[in-house]
């Protein structure tokens, strides 16, 4: 077999190591031209591996299901595989990297017999630039294949670009079995390496996504200075043509993909305000020259969750993913060939197979089990390509990125924290994000709605001790001379019902004007024991159907609550070991003692 596939010794030695292992019956390297994905995707339809929808309807998309066992990011069996078990830290999984190799070696024997392996030469941000960074994927997988085409930047300029460098991730991604009991996804920070098997779903097997460009990246970006987070950024245009950037930190499933693609409600619109995408997922950071913090989008399209989009939530999201995309796990309309998931709207259709494969019965669904009886899976996602985003930044493509003006973090909280407060400092904002709680999601296998700490929406993300983690940020607020101000929103506090209070989507950028109106010196705020809240009168509800008291009360503080909070502050402090730096506990001490006043 001729594994001498590219011009750089590093990636054939390692190509031919690898399929030693894995024993595929040949190699085929990706070139990012339309012809190969072309044939790739008439392969996977023959198969049955997708399923090609109504062409009319929906241009250039297919339909995918993954194994039913296999449907979301499995944190459990996700390990960072450091020679020293403190350097993963007490948060992460932890394996003995030689260990790792020699267990998950074993897996992967054999694994891609009577198949190809398909080699990705991929590109994390702009082929090039100073920001990017690259990997090499090998997968059995067209599936695969066929995302990382959308979600990274993929071709033979990337091997090009990276020359005969040995400065690459190398990824090792195989099917196998399926089978959830002998699933790893291991990094390997020190290698540069990432081993996946056994998973054939989004953020498990997409290499270049929470593996690479969060897991190693954020390792890298501690060794070299700069930062790696699970953030969107968008850009707010004000009527002059100024446009300002806000970066946002929220859990998987709680928003970025939403708050990114915003609609601004018709006040803001008559006026003349636009909200443009940069990312949805992921942010690369540095100090630029300036002294601001620059951010590019690493990623190249969007792996969103499917349910609950639509013309209303998000319209910008809907129309992406209605050309050339990919839809895993949602409900296939077999009257019409479409695709079909709750929250999309209220016909679900009568002839239809579920994420299952199986005929859907829609009169039996049942709200509180969701994945049994749902048309979609709770976590099903489409795949689309960031330039069909209609929103999508004229500065998406530029390799300097944007310059951040403020950073949000957000969680899911049903009581506790208020619709938005700011920090007084950018310690005191790293406080905040290490603090960040939500109650869990459909994006991880496991319970949903159960509230955990989630410090900056890293904790399943880190490549390694997160205290270690907490550090990095403090130093780098002492690299950035113009530091962006540091911001935290609820979007989903509820009343006695259950109900949301705040109506969410579009209407957040009332919220984000305020934030804007707050880093521009604008407007003033009440100085709490959390941190600066809005006076409710400064938050602009023209057009809503919300009284100034609810504001009142979604702007609320409840003393009891924190402080009941900061007991369970402490406790994940303790869990997360002796590394949490001395300034975040002299901060929960300060916060306390505010509280007690
Ligand atoms: P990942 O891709 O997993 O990282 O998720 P994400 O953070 O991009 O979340 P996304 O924007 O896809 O939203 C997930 C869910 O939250 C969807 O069901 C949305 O409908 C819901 N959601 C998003 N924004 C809001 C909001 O402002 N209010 C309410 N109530 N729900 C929201
Ligand atoms: C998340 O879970 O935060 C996602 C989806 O963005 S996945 O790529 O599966 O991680
Ligand atoms: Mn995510």
């Amino acid at each position: 077999m001729n594994t001498n596939i590219t011009k750089n010794t590093f990636v054939n030695e390692w190509i031919a190591e690898m399929a030693k292992m894995v024993k595929p019956s040949e190699i085929i390297l990706i070139d990012g031209s339309k012809e190969q994905a072309d044939s790739l995707r008439a392969q996977a339809c023959s198969t049955g591996e997708m399923i090609k929808l109504n062409q009319e309807a929906l241009p250039g998309c297919y339909l995918h299901r993954t194994a039913i066992n296999d449907v979301a990011r499995v944190e459990d069996r996700t390990f960072i595989c450091t020679s020293k078990k403190e350097d993963a830290g007490n948060i992460n999984n932890w394996m003995d990297p030689k260990e790792c190799y020699a267990k998950l070696s074993k897996l992967y024997e054999g694994s891609y017999s009577g198949k190809p392996m398909y080699v990705i030469p991929y590109s994390m941000s702009v082929v090039g630039s100073d920001f990017a960074k690259y990997g090499i994927e090998l997968t059995d997988s067209i599936y695969v294949v066929l995302n990382m085409l959308i979600m990274t930047r993929v071709g033979i300029n990337v091997l090009e670009a990276l020359g005969d460098s040995p400065d690459f991730i190398k990824g090792l991604h195989a099917r196998a079995d399926i089978d959830a009991e002998k699933r790893y996804i291991c990094h390997f920070p020190e290698d540069n390496t990432i081993w996946s098997v056994n998973s054939g779903y989004g953020g498990n097997v997409l290499l270049g996504k929470k593996c690479f460009a969060l897991r190693i990246a954020s390792y890298l970006g501690r060794k070299e200075g700069w930062m790696a987070e699970h953030m969107l950024i968008l850009g707010v245009e004000y009527p002059n043509g100024d446009v300002k950037y806000i970066s946002a930190a929220f859990p998987s499933a709680c928003g970025k993909t939403n708050l990114a693609m915003l609609i601004p409600p018709e006040i803001y619109r008559e006026k003349g305000y636009k909200v443009w995408c940069v990312g949805d997922d992921i942010a690369w950071l540095r100090v630029g020259k300036d002294g601001r913090l620059w951010a590019v989008n690493p990623e190249n399209g969007f792996f969103g969750v499917a349910p609950g989009t639509n013309e209303k939530s998000n319209p910008n999201a809907l129309y992406t993913s209605m050309r050339d995309c990919i839809f895993t796990n949602v409900c296939h309309n077999l009257d019409d060939n479409t695709v079909w998931w709750e929250g999309l709207n209220d016909n679900p259709p009568a002839n239809a197979l579920n994420w299952k494969g199986e005929k859907w019965d829609y009169t039996k669904y049942d709200k509180a089990d969701k994945v049994n009886t749902s048309g979609a899976h709770p976590n099903s996602r489409f795949t689309a390509m960031a330039e069909n985003c209609p929103c999508i930044s004229d500065k998406f493509n530029d390799p300097a990125g944007v310059p951040i003006s403020a950073i949000v973090f957000g969680g899911r909280r049903a009581k506790t924290a208020p619709l938005v407060y700011q920090s007084t400092s950018w310690q005191h904002g790293t406080f905040i994000g290490s603090i960040m709680a939500s109650e869990t999601t459909a994006a991880a296998a496991g319970a949903v709605g159960v509230v955990r700490r989630d410090p900056m929406a890293m904790r399943p993300f880190v490549g390694y001790d997160m205290g270690d983690y907490w550090s990095h940020w403090l130093n780098m607020g002492k690299n950035i001379a113009n530091a962006p101000k540091i911001f935290h929103v609820n979007w989903f506090r509820t009343d006695d019902e259950g109900h949301f209070i705040w109506p969410g989507f579009g209407d957040n950028m009332r919220v984000l004007a305020w934030i804007l109106d707050r880093c521009e010196g604008k407007v003033d705020a009440v100085e709490t024991p959390i941190g600066y809240v809005p006076y409710a009168e400064d938050i602009n509800i023209s057009g809503l159907d919300i009284s100034l008291d609810t504001i009142r009360e979604l702007l609320s503080v409840d003393k009891e609550l924190w402080l009941e909070d900061c007991a369970a502050i402490k406790k994940f402090y303790e869990q997360v070991g002796n590394r949490v730096p001395a300034e975040l506990y002299e901060e929960l001490a300060a916060l306390e003692a505010r509280l007690a006043k």
